[in-house]
């Protein structure tokens, strides 16, 4: 058995600062108080220990606290992506079968109706009922439950579990290192393993979380160059704004500050070199949701010497090449370890994570002759925005739903902002304008996944069995 986290923590360092969020801070010891109070009101309002909640809320202690809570009841707790659309909440909400969504009440305007919710300011006024929190967690409980889009286009449910996160934590500072005094911003969305990873880090090492609502550029660069913080994790688009304020500002990072950790999709070499112009520390790491994080991540002393690569698997993980060819042996990134999820929840719950110990990621890398890994594909026609996953058939799906279209065909296509944004290439029945049809996508699926381009074609490239061929499509563009 394990311990609970933050009753754990609260005992070991009750005094040391947890959480910074605008002009207001926390101690472990308020984090604690706070949450087993919300998990007993929880309790107090029919939630049941070891229940399935969704949780939907933006990045705010209250979320904060609602998630610490849900782990105090041993919750399995659906972490709802506040970018989605109605309809792709609903699908997740159905898939998962959760009892009820924990929901901040600036969100309830995004829930689909006829949903079972309880509003985050109704638990906050409700008469705890007394109850035990229990200290004991196993491995293999279900702390979090991430949604990522998957091939056919329907989302699958992750199992990220207690042993995972702890692996994922504890071979991140076997990497990274720990200082008492480490304060890591984060500015990613706490319903992304991204940002979760990051409570996850604090509760295990005791170092303070400063937090964001919103990324704001000028705060982060404020905050990186005054010695505020001392890590933070970025995305590509995230990265590429700080570098640039940086720059316009002839600023440097703080002495304190150590490290900024970019991942979530391809981080243009470009922006790496910037940074290394800047004296500013950025370690790419290649991670997702099925692993709670980082698998490989390049260490503070290769920062410089070998940039454009994702680094050495972590102390307990695993990297290997399948079907290794080409002049650098490239193939399928596959990985083992503790981090790894054990699988799926509704539709896909009977379908294996891994084969054979090793979970298939699609991604094609190769390792170098001293074991850096380089990612130089990525898993199947995934299109990757501002570090948002967009798969082609969740597009296609919501097009050909349109009576006016016959046909739809959907791949990514370069954008100097977000990396990559969705273009459609669409074969039509009768008449109609590409405006409606991005409004009518724009009803049915979260804004990032609208496309951005839309070609009205005669036919779309197939193969001889008819199957689309997605990487014509790019030809096309
Ligand atoms: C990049 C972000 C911050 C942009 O959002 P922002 O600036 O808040 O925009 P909004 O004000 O909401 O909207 C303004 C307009 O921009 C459009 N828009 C917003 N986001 C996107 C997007 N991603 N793509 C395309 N368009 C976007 C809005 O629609 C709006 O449009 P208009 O003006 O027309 O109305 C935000 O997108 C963001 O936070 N992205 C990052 C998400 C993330 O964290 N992804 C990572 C997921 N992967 C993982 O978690 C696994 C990897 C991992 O764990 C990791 C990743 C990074 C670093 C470390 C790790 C680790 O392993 O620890
Ligand atoms: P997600 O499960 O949504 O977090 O997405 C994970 C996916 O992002 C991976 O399977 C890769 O395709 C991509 N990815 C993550 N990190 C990197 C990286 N450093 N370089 C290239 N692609 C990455
Ligand atoms: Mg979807
Ligand atoms: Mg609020
Ligand atoms: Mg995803």
């Amino acid at each position: 058995m394990y311990p609970n986290w933050i009753l754990q923590r609260a005992r070991l360092t009750p005094t040391r600062i947890a959480l910074k969020f605008e002009q207001e801070s926390w101690t472990f010891e308020q984090i604690k108080d706070i949450s087993v109070k919300r998990a007993q009101q929880l309790i107090a309002l029919g939630i049941k220990r070891k229940e399935r909640v969704a949780i939907l809320g933006p990045n705010h202690p209250q979320s904060v606290f609602m998630m610490y809570a849900c782990m105090h009841l041993q919750c399995e707790m659906v972490m709802l992506n506040r970018k989605l659309s109605k309809g792709e909440l609903q699908y997740q909400i159905q898939d998962s079968e959760v009892s009820v969504v924990l929901v901040d009440d600036e969100d309830l305007e995004l829930l689909p109706e006829q949903t079972t919710f309880l509003l985050f300011s109704d638990v906050e006024k409700i008469k705890v009922q007394e109850i035990s929190i229990n200290e004991e967690w196993s491995l293999e409980q279900t702390t979090s439950i991430m949604y990522t889009s998957g091939t056919t286009g329907f989302p699958k449910g992750v199992r990220q579990t207690v042993g995972n996160h702890q692996a994922s934590a504890l071979s991140s500072v076997l990497n990274i290192g720990l200082s008492e005094d480490d304060v890591w911003l984060c500015a990613v969305p706490l319903f992304h393993i991204s940002g979760f990873s990051i409570l996850v880090r604090s509760l295990l090492y005791g170092n303070q979380v400063k937090l964001y609502k919103k990324f704001d550029k000028e705060e982060a660069i404020h905050d990186i160059a005054y010695g505020e913080v001392t890590h933070m994790s970025v995305v590509a688009f995230t990265l590429e704004r700080i570098l640039h304020g940086l720059e316009q500002q002839n600023l440097k990072a703080s002495p304190r500050f150590k490290i900024i950790l970019a991942g979530g999709g391809p981080v243009p070499v470009n922006y790496l070199e910037r940074a290394k112009r800047l004296g500013l520390a950025v370690s790419q790491t290649y991670g997702m949701t099925e692993t709670s994080s980082q698998t490989a991540t390049l260490s503070y002393e290769d920062a410089f010497r070998k940039i454009g690569s994702a680094g050495k698997p972590l102390f307990f993980n695993q990297i290997k090449i399948a079907n290794a060819s080409g002049p650098k042996n490239e193939g399928e990134i596959l990985i083992r370890g503790p981090h790894v999820t054990p699988g799926y929840i509704g539709r896909f719950s009977e379908k294996s994570a891994t084969e054979d110990g090793w979970l298939h990621t699609g991604d094609i890398g190769y390792l170098d002759e001293e074991g850096y890994l380089f990612v130089i594909d990525r898993r199947s026609d995934l299109i990757i925005s501002g570090g948002e996953n967009i798969y082609p058939a969740e597009i296609e799906n919501v097009l050909m739903s349109h009576d006016a279209i016959r046909e739809a065909g959907v791949c990514g296509m370069a954008d100097e902002t977000w990396g990559e944004v969705p273009a459609a290439f669409v074969v039509l029945k009768y008449d109609v304008s590409k405006e409606q049809i991005k409004e009518f996508c724009l009803t049915r699926l979260a804004k990032y996944k609208v496309p951005k381009q839309i070609y009205f074609v005669q036919a779309l490239p197939r193969n001889g069995s008819n199957k689309l061929l997605r990487r014509k499509l790019k030809e096309l563009l």
